[in-house]
């Protein structure tokens, strides 16, 4: 593979990385509107319901190149980080 083909390909993935990083932004704004509503509400902010629900979804849709396990394992850890922003979000909010 030529150094131009290299150059090519890892444009791509920077395209696609900064696209990822703009999604997983918006979701976390997202994620801070819903825990807020939740604190209003009193409800628990971890859902484990709603987090195998996707975890399937992911399951049921994945067609490679990654292993199913591989991808449930990163949206666990957008979970963890989701409840970690609600959580600092919420308490940020009572100061
Ligand atoms: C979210 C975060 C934590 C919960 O355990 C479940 C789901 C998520 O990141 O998808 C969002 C959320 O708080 C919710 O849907 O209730």
């Amino acid at each position: 593979m030529s150094n131009q083909n290299l150059d090519q390909l890892r444009e791509q993935i920077d395209t696609i990385d900064m696209q990822l990083l703009e999604l997983l932004c918006k979701r976390g704004e997202i994620v801070k509107n819903i825990g807020k509503v939740k604190e209003e509400q009193g409800i628990t902010r971890y859902d484990p319901v709603r987090e195998r629900k996707l975890l399937d979804t992911v399951a049921e849709k994945n067609d490679g190149p990654f292993t199913t396990s591989t991808l449930q394992h990163l949206f666990k850890q957008i979970f963890k980080a989701s409840l970690e922003l609600q959580e600092s979000d919420n308490r940020k909010a009572l100061l």
